[in-house]
């Protein structure tokens, strides 16, 4: 921790000047962005690099570094600005080309670990959000390993449409039940957003709100460097709880006219109020303008993070060569082996829901993987995501690998993002299919940042029956592979759910598992094992016709086959993941959809997208209408997805094909 008050405020206040110019003049060149909060938060992010962020400039990615996000993504040139000041690759260049095509200054950065991004957003609120999974990943490996080799704070920027969005309030509450005293967030309290004033729609008493939640908060002037370097040493000071530090701030501060309004917000400043600010700051009438000693201000907090860096090194080797095992522990987390899984030996013919299926392998996937965490938004009981002896991660037992996300699909969302991107851990959320939509922003975001996020959903068809249409997904697997970067599995059965598990731990990017409530059968999928890894794969040859058909409905395709066995020869394709599927070679897809036979689909959701495999003149069979509530065996007959009912509309089908 800093010794108190001795900031050099003439070189601090260079220093964010530095950052308001450097924004305001990247702005004005890309003639887009958003000036006003960098400008405002300037002071706050100068104190937090020099005095307090603990992070090595030449490693980046080294694993007990401070992590950073900035929820308030919008004013990314401050992030980029402090980057570059403090000695990451973030160049002058990539400055002046803010926002152009190829640039690694995004509008919106969201992950650039070798760039020192950690996390920005985007969609406000969920960097508020994964902030809490990376506290909790911190204090989870800080159990495993000890203070030796984990222990760093995650700070957080938000701002005013960080806290009015939901999302925030979910996390806040689950960060201040759990404690998790190393997470500091400071809140720009500008008040103001884009339609103008903040009070026009928000008016709480936002210190007794995080209180009431568990959070221990300070309030600061966000422009006087001592009380904010002071506000920030209480913070970390507080080590039961999270920390917010509520810093009053002006948006566009030192802009002659447009300071404290909302003109600062997201537009670039104009050639006037630039050069007034220049004049009001005593600045040179130069763009992208870096002072002499600013650099050397910022290094200085660098080379406070080096140090620390080359201590963990020191006592990482002391202490990994005095207990190999801990070593060995070390790698099984953060390079972890290629997996394969035995499961226990499903019966073939035996009738197991996949979730069930899932169930019964979880404590091998749990065994086989160190760093496996996560749960449920208060389903484990019907999702069947639970590491028997992994123990509930709480207050008291950071070490326990089943997270209880309460019923907050979002947070749940936000903080499996934030667990994976810390690194070290494999985490997935699991919950109901149809409340994926309660947590989309986070699965998009896990699939635009590439980062190996498990969602697992079960309850994935209108098969969940008496529950009726509010739980039964019908546009949602669609919806999902409409995602770009998502691989979606929809398992067949016990087997199938095997291979995708297996499939999903051994790749490095987001996936979807889906289960299913009710029982379907245990497959004979002997000589095609592996299937699922190629993405769909054939399970009944045949020289007529091809059935495509996924999860549930791959039983039901089988038993179709084989009623029309007698006119007709019918190959059936098991899709258990369409998104793996179109990534295999030209030839393996042409042979595996039968080389210009008629081709069909089966699955229990809507129709969208199967014209891609079908083609033209095929026959999608699924569900385009929501569905109802009854018995599963009901509605399978109602919606004409049993074999029979599949078979006849096959029949007709090829008799006009
Ligand atoms: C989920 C979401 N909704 C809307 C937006 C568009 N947007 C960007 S910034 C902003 C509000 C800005 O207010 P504030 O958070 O106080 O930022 P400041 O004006 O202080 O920069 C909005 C609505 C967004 N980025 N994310």
């Amino acid at each position: 921790m800093p010794a108190p008050a001795c900031i050099d405020l003439e070189r601090h206040d260079l220093a964010a000047n530095t950052i308001r110019a450097l924004a305001m003049d990247a702005v004005q060149r890309a003639n887009s962005g958003h000036p006003g909060m960098p400008m405002g938060m300037a002071d706050l992010a100068a104190v937090l690099w020099q005095r307090h962020l603990v992070v090595d400039p030449d490693h980046p990615r080294w694993p007990d570094r401070d992590r950073f996000v900035l929820s308030n993504g919008h004013g990314s040139m401050l992030l980029y600005a402090v980057l570059h000041l403090s000695g990451f690759p973030v160049t002058m260049k990539d400055l002046m080309d803010f926002r152009q095509w190829g640039s690694p200054t995004a509008g919106h950065p969201e992950y650039e670990p070798e760039l020192g991004i950690e996390m920005t957003t985007g969609p406000l609120g969920q960097g508020f959000g994964t902030a809490v999974g990376m506290a909790m990943a911190e204090a989870h490996l800080n159990a495993v390993f000890g203070d030796d080799l984990v222990d760093h704070r995650t700070w957080a920027f938000v701002s005013d449409g960080d806290l009015m969005e939901g999302i925030s309030a979910e996390t806040a509450s689950l960060a201040g039940h759990l404690g998790l005293g190393k997470l500091v967030y400071v809140y720009d309290d500008n008040r103001i957003s884009i339609d103008g004033p903040t009070d026009l729609a928000f008016s709480e008493d936002v210190a007794a709100r995080f209180g009431a939640v568990g959070w221990h908060t300070v309030e600061v002037d966000g422009h006087d460097p001592i009380a904010i370097d002071e506000a920030y040493t209480a913070a970390c000071a507080v080590t039961d709880r999270p920390s917010l530090v509520i810093a009053r701030t002006h948006i566009g501060k030192g802009a002659p006219t447009k300071e404290d309004t909302a003109g600062a917000h997201g537009a670039p400043l104009g050639p006037a109020e630039i050069s007034g600010w220049r004049s009001g700051a005593g600045w040179p009438d130069e763009d992208f303008h870096v002072p002499a000693g600013v650099a050397e201000h910022f290094g200085a907090g660098m080379d406070r993070g080096r140090a620390a860096r080359i201590r963990w090194q020191d006592r990482f080797r002391a202490a990994t060569g005095a207990d190999p095992e801990l070593g060995a522990r070390w790698s099984a987390y953060h390079s972890p082996e290629r997996v394969s899984l035995e499961g226990p030996g499903f019966e073939v013919g035996a009738g197991m829901a996949t979730r069930a299926a899932m169930g019964a392998i979880f404590d091998e996937i749990g065994g086989r993987v160190a760093g496996l965490i996560g749960g449920s938004a208060d389903l484990v009981e019907s999702t069947k995501t639970e590491v028997s002896e992994g123990g509930s991660f709480s207050r008291s037992n950071p070490a326990g690998r089943n997270l209880h996300f309460g019923v907050r699909e979002h947070a749940m969302g936000t903080i499996v993002n934030g667990l994976a991107l810390h690194g070290g851990l494999r985490p997935y959320g699991a919950t109901f299919f149809v409340f994926s939509d309660y947590m989309r922003p986070a699965i998009r975001l896990s699939a635009l940042m590439d980062i190996p996020s498990i969602w697992v959903f079960t309850h994935e068809s209108v098969f969940l029956g008496e529950d009726g249409p509010t739980h039964q997904p019908i546009e949602h697997l669609a919806a999902m592979r409409a995602m770009p970067n998502m691989a979606v599995f929809r398992p067949a059965d016990a087997g199938e759910m095997l291979e995708t598990w297996e499939t999903v731990l051994n790749r490095s990017h987001p996936a979807v598992i889906l289960g299913t409530r009710q029982a379907v059968p245990v497959l004979d999928r002997s000589g095609r094992e592996g299937g699922v890894a190629r993405g769909a794969y054939v399970l009944r040859d045949g020289d007529g016709a091809v059935v495509i058909a996924t999860g549930s409905e791959v039983s039901v395709a089988l038993e179709a086959a084989d009623l029309l066995a007698h006119d007709h020869s019918i190959r059936v394709v098991s899709m258990p993941c369409a998104d793996l599927f179109l990534e295999q070679p030209e030839d393996y897809r042409s042979e595996v959809l039968g080389n210009g036979l008629p081709v069909a689909s089966v699955e229990a959701g809507s129709t969208f997208g199967w014209s891609r495999f079908t083609g033209p003149g095929g026959l999608n069979i699924g569900i385009d209408r929501f569905g109802a509530s009854a018995p599963a065996g009901r509605i399978a007959e109602e919606l004409g997805l049993t074999g029979p009912a599949v078979a006849r509309r096959l029949a007709t089908w090829l008799r006009g094909a």
